[in-house]
């Protein structure tokens, strides 16, 4: 089996956690490399688009993008579809994901507390639910976005929820994605599937 290394910061979050993710629930061994922030800057330069995570395959290089990397993790494992209507609803939800991290990231920059707080309510009132009725409508009979099996997918709209959630950005409500029930399942399929209850336990 050809040798699989990601390569991400050392927390259990963010883009790079999604496809340490998919690796764990494809089942597929890898290398977890995990780099010192402060080393960042040394690597940077080399990397395919000057961000993290990567995705390193024997013989076959390395990959950047972090929905690239997971539809082909995807593909290869049967955790993204093949069928190319259903895969545009899959990456459409991958994308939103994107775009929600898109709108809160940049509050983290604001230095004013006052400003930041606005800002984040701001998101609270307006985007987030509005980014989260799309979501719900999009997502099917669940309890995945495919129906029973999980995919990269709901791997994206996990770690979504788990950041927000986990109370992970002040000034935005932990219940927020209460009212959306289907997500809130595709959020719980994932934490509670057995390989990556696995994941972390170990
Ligand atoms: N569009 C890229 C964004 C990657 C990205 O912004 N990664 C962050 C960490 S989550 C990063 O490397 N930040 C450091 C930097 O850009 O200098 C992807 O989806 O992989």
């Amino acid at each position: 089996m050809a040798k699989t290394r990601v390569t991400y910061f050392d927390f259990a979050g963010g883009r790079g956690e999604e496809v340490r993710l998919a690796l764990t629930i494809a089942g597929l061994p890898f290398e977890d490399n995990r780099i010192d922030p402060k080393t960042f800057g040394q690597m940077k330069a080399d990397l395919p688009f000057a961000s993290l995570p990567i995705l390193e395959i024997e013989g076959h290089g390395v990959f950047g993008q972090t929905n690239a990397i997971l539809r082909l993790i995807g593909r290869q494992h049967g955790l993204h579809p093949l069928e190319l209507f259903e895969a545009a609803r899959h990456d459409a939800l991958m994308d939103a994901a994107e775009d929600l991290r898109h709108r809160i990231s940049p509050t983290t920059q604001i230095r004013n507390a006052a400003e930041k707080t606005a800002a984040r309510q701001q998101l609270a009132d307006d985007y987030i639910p509005q980014w989260a009725h799309c979501i719900e409508r999009l997502i099917g009979e669940g309890p995945f976005v495919g129906g029973a099996q999980a995919g990269v997918a709901d791997i994206k709209l996990y770690m979504v929820d788990k950041w927000i959630s986990g109370g992970n950005v002040d000034d935005i409500p932990t219940d927020i994605f209460d009212p959306y029930p289907k997500l809130k399942a595709v959020a719980n399929g994932i934490k509670n599937h057995p390989a990556v209850v696995a994941w972390y336990a170990s």
